[in-house]
């Protein structure tokens, strides 16, 4: 049966500028759209932190660079994130989705050099019996660093390529990846098709923006397809809404 990961951005299901905050039409459509997708295949949910996550993080400054050794930080960060972890199951318990929650801090680690380490034994398994395992960006034990973020981009690569999956679903805010004139571009196939609005293949990219996203989203067994809210349905339907990256 074929597997879809789907990353449902921080930004589609909760508020950003309210902190805490859910979005529920935001968080209801996403709902539907899986609930859809249960119905047919396997799926992998992840989702991004929104205005959970990111202002405890910055609050005890810890980003994917700059971890900590403060526990209580540490477990700000995650508790927060398992609140939005709970809305987001309780939207698709509500749709008879047999969601379940895997916890990326206490499922895998980084290593020193930044790469993740994460096990998927616990996904695969619920997979195989039926679940449809809901992930999220969280805080993780990083070697040498304490623990820092990983977000929800780093664990659908992960999840993607380790578990085989069919289709990349990463709905966000954004309709695409945008050309310098601000127009979707349909297709990517090498990082040369979009290195001009990108910033060029030299540009760094620590903070995980665009330029990462297609890179890493390149290097995938599998089509990934990058779109806003409105392109969801589509998706959902086998389309390809926004920017399908696929690399050869
Ligand atoms: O929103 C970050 O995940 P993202 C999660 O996918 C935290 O980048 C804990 C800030």
């Amino acid at each position: 049966m074929s597997l879809v990961v789907l990353k449902l951005g921080g930004s589609v299901v909760t508020d950003k500028d309210e902190p805490e905050t859910v979005d529920e039409e935001g968080l209801a459509a996403a709902a539907d759209a899986v609930a859809t997708l249960a119905e047919s295949g396997r799926v992998v949910v992840v989702h991004g932190g929104g205005s959970f996550g990111h202002h405890h993080a910055a609050e005890h400054g810890v980003s994917s660079e700059s971890g900590s050794h403060d526990a209580r930080g540490v477990r700000a960060i995650h508790d927060a994130m398992k609140r939005l972890n709970d809305a987001v199951l309780d939207a698709l318990a509500g749709r008879g989705v047999s969601a379940l929650p895997v916890h990326p801090l206490s499922a895998g680690a980084r290593e020193a050099d930044g790469s993740l380490s994460l096990p998927l034994t616990a996904t695969e398994t619920m997979l195989d019996e039926g679940f449809v395992p809901v992930l999220h960006g969280d805080v993780i034990a990083h070697a040498g660093k304490g623990a820092t973020i990983v977000s929800g981009d780093d664990l659908v690569v992960s999840l993607a390529s380790g578990l085989g999956a069919d289709r990349v679903g990463l709905c966000s805010t954004v309709p695409g990846v945008l050309d310098a004139g601000g127009d979707v571009i349909p297709e990517i196939t090498a990082f040369a098709d979009a290195a001009d609005a990108l910033g060029g293949s030299e540009s760094t990219d620590v903070t995980g923006g665009m330029a990462a996203k297609v890179r890493k989203l390149l290097a995938l067994g599998a089509p990934a397809h990058v779109f806003g809210p409105e392109g969801l349905s589509a998706f959902v339907a086998g389309e390809s809404p926004g920017t399908v990256i696929r690399g050869e």
